[in-house]
């Protein structure tokens, strides 16, 4: 069964990432949570994204925050597709650091980032990617988008 692997630079990223987590659950998708440090555990980093899709991984959204070096580094070692969450951490300077960080990628090492905090588009997209390849999932995120329009169309009757 394919996964998606989420993976953060610090345990206090995990409100946020939550949220990749959740949606990706709720589309029925596998997914392997681990903290993997581009600064403090950069070993594991090595080997993280070498290895990662010989376990079935097949996209790999990682967040961190401040000086966000995980998705970029990951996105350089691993031939996955990589979905960037920066992080607004709590000594941020308002986000940007973590935007500019993981945005900026040089040209042939792409990272997918999303927006700050973002973590709920990083899953939806992780998911529309294994859609790409397995109805079954693709299904399921038709079912979402749907779900998108009749809320909106709904809340358009008590104007
Ligand atoms: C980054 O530094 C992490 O991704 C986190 O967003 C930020 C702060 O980490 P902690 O000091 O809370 O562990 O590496």
């Amino acid at each position: 069964m394919s996964k998606v692997g989420v993976i953060m630079g610090s345990k206090s990223d995990l409100p946020v990432m939550q949220d990749a987590i959740d949606i990706l659950k709720g589309f029925d998708i596998e997914v392997e949570v681990d903290i993997v440090s581009a600064h403090r555990t950069p070993d594991k980093l090595f080997d993280y994204s070498k290895n990662a899709h010989t376990r079935g991984i097949k996209v790999i959204v990682a967040g961190a925050g401040g000086a966000a070096h995980l998705p970029g580094m990951v996105a350089s070692l691993s031939p996955l597709p990589v979905i960037g969450v920066p992080v607004k951490s709590s000594n941020s300077i308002d986000g940007w650091d973590s935007v500019l960080s993981i945005l900026q990628m040089p040209g042939g090492v792409p990272v997918a980032t999303v927006a700050l905090n973002g973590a709920k588009n990083a899953g939806i997209l992780a998911a529309q990617i294994l859609g790409s390849s397995d109805q079954c999932i693709l299904d399921k995120v038709i079912v979402y988008k749907e779900g998108l329009k009749a809320k909106v169309i709904e809340s358009a009757k008590d104007l």
